[in-house]
């Protein structure tokens, strides 16, 4: 190539719309090649030469899964294996050989099987899936996956607790990470948010400081899991722009019933770009198909106890019984202008964007339906970063995610071990990748050739720039002064948390409430309490007054502000409410527990249990111990006992009839509290028959505090008169009118 046509277009105007890079065929093959002897090929070596342009490191996951079916034992090198007992020894009882390198193969690789764990949001567990587009938007983007009518691109989404350490409990109190990777054909776009759509802070430069303050205290390294000690408050009592995020925190948001039923938030705004090369900003937001659930706080401090593994274990059932999990993905789209008409900044990720001033519009669905082979090749190694997005996508100016930006692809290099993670077959890209990075830990690729630069003539120009067709970024105009600061807007640290607040049904205030009280309760230094408080009463009164009530103080003065400007707080908004996602109505993948002893109804506990498979419900039965029961004309088999699997793992209950059943259960303090847990978490409780003296034992009141009849308590005289409505009680959300401080039960 006598010269580099692209050169003159780097500059001036020319440079927004970049030319396609020049290619040429090379005269002769070797030019392009590595040893002149790459045409002798072997078992190993393949053709020596891919087809042109090929990279075979890219590409699905067959090409590395392993089924050793019918295979022998090897060492990493290949070599079988004769004996996998024992070590080499020198005689039967003398030492063992130094040569042993089956031996010392085994162990090395052992010793180092253990990787480091992702500084935050190290316990997640993943799913693969697709996304499916309902329409075209090219009128606003060009990315792939929003091309055409139900185009699928496939996903792979991993969520996760932020701050406990990777063996910890899933019910912890805390924002859940939700992080969706689209495997595009213009290359990987992670979308890395979370299941609360604001943030702690506003710019990168606080999250170390964030980190540390919620992390384990750095002396005794406790509590695990958990915002509810003295160095979390103390920082976010003095960094008033977390208000917000702590009302969210506080809520049920952050005790999930499961990541199938939870929202999920982009949390940044972003930018869409169409092939014009004109530009809308855009928010994310996931909505699950089976409504918003959470648990009872009391119901996820017993779950962590009785299975930590709650969530993950939810999450893999429900895949494997084909109760596939889905959300839709809705866009809130809004110019330039419009965000400059806000009263609040839309690069502050404290705020959300109201859907009263910008519709959410639903654009396709995300479905989770196949479970990972491998949780530590996929799941673990799965790495999402933010800077990973693709033509059509932009950031915008957000100085929380222009740290991310940076953060996400650094870590990694501890985390994988160097730069080549993106090798790692569940981060390859289904897109072919090629250019001049080469070497570094770990390496795959063979790159083929003597060209590791470009502009090249030896390697006929390839690869050559996409110019317009590749990633080009929004050319947003900026004339400012260089300056550490915030705009003006940022200084807003209360109407939204006022905006949620007002936007909580009561029974959601009363848990946000709760929240605070429990979580400064274990505060031990009485000023961090009351500095919180300070930052409550600039939120909502009643607030300030119920939490320091909770706290046994006097209401301080409110928190001073950080700008005299009078912020608006708009009218309550109900999306805000957990109440506004009550679900499809689908009783999918829960579970329910019937109790059954010897005398049980047969025939009640078998049409119980065909109902509830069919609607795709999980039904087990349980008792006093293991084993078959006596049942009226046949004999039921308890499949686990109320003590191995308590009460809070169960998402309804039912006794059938059966006067010699019901009599032996409600002898059983076991059973008797499995009943209260269910009644206080505000779950349905179906009692059929002689089973209703049940509820008298336990002390259920049969009505709600306010007289009302209790819609989730389901008693009747034969079980074919409340099968249906336990099912309906099962498809709803809970009912919080049981609650009452304290409980009745
Ligand atoms: Fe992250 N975050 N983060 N984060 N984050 C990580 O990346 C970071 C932030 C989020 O399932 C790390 O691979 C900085 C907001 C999720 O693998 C790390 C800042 C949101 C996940 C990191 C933030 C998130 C992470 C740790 C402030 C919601 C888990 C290991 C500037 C929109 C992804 C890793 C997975 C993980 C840095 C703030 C979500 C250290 C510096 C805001 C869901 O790179």
């Amino acid at each position: 190539m006598p010269s580099n046509p692209a050169k003159a277009g780097e500059y001036g105007e020319r440079a927004r719309c970049p030319a396609t890079g020049a290619t040429a065929e090379p005269a002769s093959p070797l030019a392009t090649a590595s040893t002149a002897s790459e045409a002798n090929a072997s078992d190993k070596t393949g053709s020596g030469v891919p087809g042109l342009g090929e990279n075979h490191v890219g590409g699905n996951l067959d090409r590395v899964r392993a089924d050793a079916s019918g295979q022998v034992l090897t060492t990493n090198q290949g070599v079988a294996i004769a004996d996998n007992q024992n070590s080499l020894k020198i005689g039967l009882r003398g030492p063992t050989a130094l040569e042993d390198f089956i031996l010392r193969e085994k162990i090395t690789h052992f010793d180092h099987e253990r990787i480091p764990e992702r500084v935050v949001h190290a316990r997640g567990s993943a799913a693969h899936g697709y996304f499916e587009n309902y329409q075209p938007l090219s009128q606003f983007t060009r990315a792939a996956p929003f091309a055409k009518a139900g185009k699928r691109t496939p996903v792979f989404v991993r969520f996760s607790t932020v701050a406990g350490e990777r063996g910890s409990l899933d019910t912890a109190r805390d924002v859940r990470g939700f992080a969706v990777k689209f495997y595009t054909e213009e290359g990987n776009w992670d979308l890395v948010g979370n299941n609360i759509p604001v943030f702690f802070i506003q710019d990168a430069m606080k999250f170390p400081d964030l980190v540390h303050a919620v992390k384990p205290e750095p002396h005794h390294g406790m509590p695990q899991a958990a915002s509810a000690h003295d160095t979390y408050w103390d920082f976010v009592s003095l960094m008033p722009e977390s208000t917000h995020m702590l009302l969210w925190q506080m809520s049920d948001r952050a005790i999930p019933r499961s990541y199938r039923t939870m929202q999920g938030f982009g949390v940044h705004t972003f930018r869409l770009i169409n092939d014009q090369g004109e530009s809308v900003f855009c928010k994310f937001h996931w909505t699950p198909v089976a409504g918003t659930h959470s648990l009872a706080w009391d119901e996820a401090v017993k779950i962590g106890g009785a299975d930590p593994d709650f969530h993950r274990r939810d999450l893999w059932e429900a895949i494997e019984a084909g109760a596939y999990p889905e959300w839709e993905l809705g866009l809130q789209l809004f110019s330039e202008e419009q965000a400059e008409s806000f009263d609040f900044d839309v690069l502050d990720a404290t705020k959300i964007v109201p859907e009263e001033l910008v519709p959410v519009v639903p654009v396709g669905k995300l479905v989770l339906d196949r479970n990972p082979d491998n949780f530590f090749a996929e799941t673990e190694q799965v790495a999402f970063c933010t800077a990973h997005i693709i033509p059509g996508i932009d950031f915008s100016n957000d100085p929380l995610l222009q740290g991310r930006i940076h953060s996400y692809v650094d870590t990694q290099i501890s985390r994988l071990g160097g730069p080549n993670f993106h090798e790692i077959p569940i981060n390859a890209p289904l897109a072919p990748v090629h250019n001049n990075q080469r070497d570094g830990m770990h390496r795959q690729t063979i790159a083929r050739g003597r060209v590791a630069y470009e502009p090249n003539s030896l390697g006929g120009g390839c690869p050559f720039q996409a110019g317009a067709r590749g990633f080009t970024s929004f050319a947003q105009p900026i004339a400012e002064d260089k300056v550490r600061g915030k705009p003006e807007k940022f200084a807003d640290h209360y109407s939204q948390a006022t905006l949620f607040w007002r936007s909580q049904s009561p029974a959601e205030q009363r848990h946000i409430v709760n929240g605070f009280c429990f979580e400064l309760t274990r505060v031990q230094v009485p000023a961090i309490r009351q500095r919180v408080v300070s930052l409550l009463v600039n939120v909502a009164d009643e607030l300030a007054l119920a939490v320091a009530d909770g706290l046994g103080i006097a209401v301080p003065p409110p928190a001073p502000k950080a700008s005299e400007r009078d912020f608006p707080v708009p009218a309550p908004s109900p999306a805000l409410s957990l109440t506004s996602y009550p679900g499809d109505g689908s009783i999918k993948a829960k579970r329910v527990a019937i109790l059954v002893a010897d005398g049980a109804d047969a025939a009640g506990v078998v049409s119980l249990y065909g109902a509830l498979l069919a609607g795709g419900a999980v039904p087990r039965l349980l008792g006093l111990r293991l084993g078959p029961v006596a049942a009226e004309g046949r004999a039921l088999e308890v499949e686990a006992t109320v003590s191995a699997l308590p009460s809070v793992l169960f998402d309804a209950v039912a006794v059938p009839d059966g006067a010699d059943a019901a009599q032996t259960l409600a002898n059983a303090g076991t059973v008797l509290e499995f009943l209260r847990d269910q009644y206080r978490h505000c779950k349905p409780i179906l009692v059929v028959g002689a089973a209703g003296a049940l509820l008298d034992k336990a002390g259920i009141p049969l009505t709600l505090p306010d007289g009302a009849a209790d819609p989730a308590l389901v008693q009747v005289a034969a079980m074919d008169q409340g099968v249906a409505a336990l099912i309906d009680a099962l498809g709803r959300p809970r009912d919080h009118a049981r609650e009452t401080d304290p409980p009745r039960v």
